[in-house]
């Protein structure tokens, strides 16, 4: 079907009112076959499990354009001249797609709402005005705001970083879009706010002074912190790691290396991790991988939705199909109580040759339909597979006698040669992986 452009009434999505659950026998692309938004999954509804929201600047900004060629989506709401008129058109069209898909939260970056102005103060006053019309809208439709963030990486005085540019001017500048971006995510009840690191990192380490950038990223970081504490943000602040593009070598690398700066900088106890499926696989760690990381550290915080190629080595931010991979996540995410205040963003674009309305539609039914068939798989394994136990076994022998003293740190290492003498010859233990990837398969159903 092609584009309905609509300008009189207003409606940009008239082939649908609601997207509807409509279980597995359904053949209507525009139906839910697995994410029933009342349905109890272990005591908790698919609805507050997930806390899904829809990415503003993909769906509503992205327009299919690409290093090759000019974009190749003709949105209706992309149409109008005046930045401000154009903004409102396009919240028109956001509100209406994310009411009918039936998903409670959006995110957004300052620019994707509304342009910059030719100055700061206007920039400042265009987003005033986008506040007060976003407020009007999540009003009036119930749609919450996930997460707010600044982006710190398109304009071109970002070429060389915000907080990490080696111009203060810049980090200046950089800083006053934040704290206008902290202060509408405040106004509109956002639940975190996010640090992706754009182009915190290098492009060539011979010009950098990789210590000094890494500081200024810090202390930035603390002032956004207190300013936000100052203001009452109650919320989180995430930071979303990954290892490289834009930059050669982004600071944010991996969970493990955000956790370790979080730490150093005194910023762990108001800081959380925001994981993306694709920046994990370009880190070559699996999502899993990253999640348990961040868990074990107490700093998961939220999720950004979607999957990589396995043919290419770059960000193609398709969105999530891999059910093998969304199940090992939600195994993790399960286990270690859900999500609190984050959620699933679903950080995903649509491919550049789908052109149509309804595509948008189908691109997140498919998501969510993806984590909710995950959810329940995962749901079934820890409830009734031996999946949880096998792992707790191939642990036992840490679980008393001198195994335990070693954990409680009442052995010396005199004490390890003595065990290993009177132990004698050591018994093959098997890891089964194969038996644990079986499991998985077993409950996919
Ligand atoms: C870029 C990316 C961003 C952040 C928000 O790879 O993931 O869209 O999620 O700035
Ligand atoms: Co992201």
């Amino acid at each position: 079907m092609s584009i309905h452009v609509t300008t009189g009434d207003k409606i940009y999505f008239p082939f649908v009112e609601k997207v509807e659950f409509e279980g597995f026998d359904s053949d209507n692309p525009l139906a839910y076959k697995y994410y029933d938004e009342n349905r109890l999954v272990g005591g908790k509804s698919m609805k507050d499990h997930f806390r899904f929201a829809v990415a503003y600047w993909h769906t509503f900004c992205g327009n299919g354009g690409d290093p090759f060629g000019t974009p190749t989506k003709n949105f209706p709401w992309a149409v109008k001249a005046d930045a401000e008129a154009l903004a409102k058109e396009r919240m028109d069209a956001a509100f209406e797609f994310i009411s009918k898909l039936g998903v409670p939260f959006y995110c957004f970056h300052d620019v994707d709402v509304i342009d910059e102005g030719t100055t700061l103060l206007e920039s400042e006053q265009r987003m005033r005005k986008m506040v007060d019309y976003a407020k009007q809208k999540q009003a009036a439709s119930g749609i919450q705001l996930l997460w707010g963030t600044t982006n710190l990486f398109s304009h071109p005085r970002y070429m060389n970083g915000a907080a990490t540019n080696p111009d203060f001017q810049v980090l200046a500048h950089a800083g006053a879009r934040v704290k206008d971006m902290i202060d509408t995510t405040i106004e509109l009840g956002g639940s975190n706010y996010v640090f992706w690191g754009g182009r915190e990192g290098y492009l060539s380490l011979l010009n950098t002074n990789m210590k000094r950038e890494i500081e200024h990223l810090g202390r930035f970081l603390q002032m956004a912190r207190d300013y936000g504490r100052k203001m009452g943000f109650t919320g989180d602040f995430l930071i979303e790691p990954k290892p490289c593009e834009p930059t050669k070598h982004q600071y944010d690398y991996d969970a493990a290396t955000v956790i370790s700066f979080l730490r150093q900088f005194g910023l762990e106890k108001d800081f959380k991790l925001n994981l993306e499926t694709n920046h994990a696989t370009l880190a070559s760690h699996t999502f899993a991988h990253e999640l348990q990381t961040a868990t074990d550290a107490g700093m998961f915080g939220s999720i950004d939705a979607n999957r990589g190629d396995e043919q290419n080595g770059w960000d193609t931010d398709q969105f999530p199909s891999n059910l093998f991979e969304i199940t090992e996540a939600m195994l993790v995410i399960l286990e270690n109580g859900g999500f609190k205040k984050g959620g699933v963003n679903f950080d995903a674009k649509t491919r550049r040759n789908s052109t149509d309305l309804e595509d948008i539609f189908y691109a997140h039914i498919g998501g969510m339909d993806t984590f909710a068939r995950a959810l329940l798989i995962a749901q079934a394994i820890l409830e009734k597979s031996p999946y949880k136990k096998l792992r707790q076994e191939r642990y036992a022998s840490y679980d008393s006698g001198k195994g335990r003293d070693f954990e409680e740190g009442k052995l010396t290492l005199t004490d390890l040669r003595q065990i290993a003498l009177d132990g004698g010859q050591i018994k093959q233990i098997s890891g089964r992986q194969e038996l644990f990837e079986n499991i998985i398969n077993q409950y996919i159903r």
